[in-house]
C-alpha cells in the first residue's frame, strides 16, 4: 500500500501552533525530567523520548476520546498528548500520591483511565496482547473504538508481537499498530537481532495493511495515521504504521551509548521534528518568532507548575504499603 500524502497544504495556523506546541511540550517536559533526575528528584529508570515527538503527536491527531492507548515505557509524551495532566505526570515520576498512577507505577506505568490511557508498560511487546484486549473488548460490546498500540521496533522480536498480529488479523480487531523504529532496541540494532529487517513486511504476512512513514515529519505521521484510523474506525480491521524515527538521548539514564557514532547521533538531529517544523511554518507565513516565543512561554510556565504541583505532593504512608498489592479483610 502507498503512503497517504500529508495534507501540508490544508495546514491552517490554529492547527500548526496546536502540533508545535504539543511537540514542545514534550521535550520541555522530558528535558526537565532529566534535570530532575540528576537532581535526584526522581528515581528509579527514566527514558526520555527527545527526538520521537512527532510520532506521539501526529498520531494522536487521528484519535477520539473513546479510543484506547497502549504504550511503552518511553510514554511521557504520548501521556501528555492524550491529555494527562503535565502535573500528574510529573507528580508520578516524583513517586507523589497525587500522581496518575498514586505514586505506585513511576515513569514507566503512568496510567489514566479516564482517557483510556493503558499505561506505560515495562515489558518490551508487553503492550501488544493487552492492545488485542482492548480491542476485543471493544468488539464484543459493540463500541466503535480504535486501540492504538505504541511500541519499539524492538518488540517484532517477541513472540507476544507475532501472536497479536495474527490474533487482531485473524479477528479483525481494531487495532492500529504504531511501530516507533527508532533502530535500536537497548544497544542493538536491528539487523543484529531479525534475519528480516522490513518491519511492513513481517506485519504484511499477517494481512494487515502496513507502511513506513516518515517519523520525524510530524505532518507526515498525522496524515498516515488519520488515514489508517479511519480504515481502522471504518471496519477495515488491523493497520500497521512503522514510522521511522529517532532517538536522541541514550535509552535511559544508564545507558553509555557504545553502540552508535556520535556523528550518526548528529546526522539525526538535523533532523529534529520541532525546529524543522517551526522553521517551515515561519517560512510559509503561518507564524511569527513572536508566536513561537508565546508558546515557549506557556510551555515553560506548565512544566514550572508541575514540578511545583509534584514537589508539594505528599508520600504515601507506610501503613498503606501493602495496599493494592493483598485483597482487603472484610470487615
Ligand atoms: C521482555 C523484555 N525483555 C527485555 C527487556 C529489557 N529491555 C528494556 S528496553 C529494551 C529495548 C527495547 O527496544 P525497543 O522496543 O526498540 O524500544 P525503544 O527502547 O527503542 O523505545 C529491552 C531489551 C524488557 N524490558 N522486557
Ligand atoms: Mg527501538
Amino acid at each position: 500500500m502507498n503512503a497517504p500524502q500529508s495534507a501540508q497544504h490544508g495546514l491552517g495556523r490554529d492547527h500548526a501552533l496546536h502540533l508545535l506546541r504539543q511537540m514542545l511540550r514534550i521535550r520541555r517536559f522530558e528535558e526537565k525530567c532529566a534535570e530532575q533526575y540528576s537532581a535526584g528528584k526522581i528515581r528509579g529508570f527514566v527514558h526520555l523520548y527527545i527526538g520521537q515527538e512527532a510520532v506521539a503527536v501526529g498520531a494522536m491527531q487521528a484519535l477520539q476520546p473513546e479510543d484506547a492507548i497502549v504504550a511503552t515505557y518511553r510514554e511521557h509524551g504520548h501521556a501528555l498528548v492524550r491529555g494527562v495532566s503535565a502535573a500528574s505526570i510529573m507528580a508520578e515520576m516524583y513517586g507523589k500520591v497525587e500522581g496518575c498512577s498514586h505514586g505506585r507505577g513511576g515513569s514507566m506505568h503512568l496510567f489514566d483511565a479516564a482517557t483510556r490511557f493503558y499505561g506505560g508498560n515495562a515489558i518490551v511487546g508487553g503492550g501488544l496482547p493487552l492492545a488485542v484486549g482492548l480491542a476485543l473488548a471493544d468488539q464484543l460490546q459493540g463500541r466503535n473504538c480504535v486501540t492504538a498500540c505504541f511500541f519499539g521496533e524492538g518488540a517484532v522480536a517477541e513472540g507476544e508481537f507475532h501472536e497479536s498480529m495474527n490474533l487482531a488479523a485473524l479477528w479483525h480487531l481494531p487495532v492500529l499498530f504504531c511501530c516507533e523504529n527508532n533502530l535500536y532496541a537497548m544497544g542493538t540494532a536491528l539487523a543484529r537481532s531479525e534475519s528480516e529487517t522490513d518491519l511492513c513486511l513481517k506485519a504484511t504476512s499477517f494481512e494487515i495493511p502496513a507502511w513506513p512513514v516518515d517519523g520525524m515529519d510530524v505532518l507526515a505521521v498525522e496524515a498516515a495515521a488519520q488515514h489508517a484510523a479511519t480504515a481502522v474506525r471504518g471496519g477495515g480491521g488491523p493497520h500497521f504504521l512503522e514510522f521511522r524515527t529517532y532517538r536522541f538521548r541514550a535509552h535511559s539514564m544508564f545507558d553509555p551509548e557504545l553502540y552508535r557514532d556520535k556523528q550518526e547521533v548528529e546526522e539525526w538531529k538535523k533532523r529534529d521534528p520541532i525546529p524543522g517544523f517551526s522553521a517551515s511554518l515561519k517560512e510559509r507565513g503561518l507564524l511569527t518568532d513572536s508566536d513561537v516565543r508565546q508558546v515557549e512561554e506557556e510551555v515553560a510556565t506548565e512544566v514550572t507548575k508541575a514540578v511545583d504541583f509534584a514537589e508539594a505532593g505528599t508520600w504515601e504512608p507506610v501503613e498503606d504499603v501493602t495496599r493494592y498489592v493483598y485483597s482487603e479483610a472484610a470487615r
